[in-house]
């Protein structure tokens, strides 16, 4: 027996209706449907330096608590490890509790099992967002940023043993903030305004500043490559690439971000084989944590739950773009 068309438009509605406040659990939208990160107060005073921060600490290392799947984190561990920090900087890996809606610590630090009870044990105030990244000074118990554009930065310039690529020479530190001031509304947080968007133009309006970017990416490393500010490795790469490493994984299948494949931009696909190639940059990168966390837990886009099989990142990572 057919369902009634009434009957099928009035489920429709009231699908739609809930979507629209299950959306609202993700992130607020303005008045036209487009996404807006939310925002904390900075944490970070303005002119945070290391020696600062170490003085104050009195030598103890920081604690950096970041989390697999997520992209900003993923910039500050990606720093992390170019860098060679591991004795300068103690990683902690929290975990995505999907039924919760928060992230875990285990083993507990200080008691704390929570993120979001190690902000408040740090003295963060009530209302604040318990975010990953965070630098945590575990000396004093207080948090010393959670801001990953301006924490990579800082863990650039965190003291370590040894040599460690620069990634913020003074010849491109204005190229380096050009890109992000494109890159990080227009890609990094571009790809979630495309997969939050709440109705169709929103998405169209962020899916178009979403391909117009990776065109201009593409058009700067074929002429002026390998990496975003020429010849070496910057903070910009560093910033784009958890959002391109996931595109395949996440974002072209989850947020609507499949206009075009990424292999369709030779010079773009060849940088991400080379900066996934650099020591260390693959034990970053855990593609099934990606798919579980956010097949898994943005239940609105996924409401099935239902978590794909693929792709493998090892087959993307080593093959070859398409030609034109
Ligand atoms: N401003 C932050 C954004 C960090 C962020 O949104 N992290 C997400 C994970 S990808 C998070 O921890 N969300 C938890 C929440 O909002 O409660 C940055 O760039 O570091």
């Amino acid at each position: 027996m057919s369902i009634p068309p009434v009957v099928v438009t009035a489920a429709r509605l009231g699908w739609r209706w809930q979507w629209q406040r299950l959306m609202g659990g993700l992130g607020p939208a303005d008045g036209a449907g487009n996404y807006i990160r939310p925002t904390s107060d900075p944490l970070t005073p303005p002119a945070l330096n290391p020696e600062e921060l170490l003085q104050r600490s009195a030598g103890q290392r920081p604690m950096l608590v970041i989390g697999r799947s997520c992209p900003w984190a993923h910039r500050t561990w990606l720093v992390h490890q170019l860098r060679h920090l591991h004795d300068s900087v103690t990683l902690v890996m929290a975990r995505a509790d999907h039924n919760a809606g928060r992230w875990a610590l285990t083993p507990a630090w200080e008691e704390c099992e929570t993120l979001l009870e190690l902000y408040r044990h740090c003295g963060a105030p009530p209302s604040y967002r318990a975010t990953v990244p965070v630098l945590v000074d575990p000396k004093t118990r207080t948090l010393l940023g959670n801001d990953s554009a301006p924490l990579v930065d800082l863990l650039n310039r965190w003291p370590q043993r040894g040599s460690a690529p620069e990634l913020a020479p003074p010849e491109s530190t204005d190229k380096i903030e050009s890109w992000q001031q494109l890159l990080q509304p227009a890609v990094n947080d571009g790809v979630y305004r495309c997969g939050f968007a709440r109705n169709q133009a929103a998405y169209d309006r962020a899916e178009a500043a979403l391909f117009a970017a990776l065109g201009a990416v593409e058009q700067s490393l074929e002429s002026n490559g390998p990496w975003l500010c020429g010849a070496s490795l910057t903070l910009a790469d560093v910033r784009l690439f958890p959002t391109l490493i996931r595109w395949e994984l996440v974002y072209a299948p989850l947020f609507g971000c499949s206009r075009r494949p990424l292999w369709h931009y030779p010079n773009l696909w060849d940088w991400r084989q080379r900066l996934y190639a650099l020591p260390g940059v693959a034990d970053t990168c855990d593609g099934d944590a990606w798919r579980h966390d956010y097949f898994g837990a943005l239940f609105p886009l996924n409401p099935g739950g239902i978590v794909p099989a693929g792709p493998n990142l090892s087959t993307l990572v080593n093959s070859k773009a398409a030609s034109g």
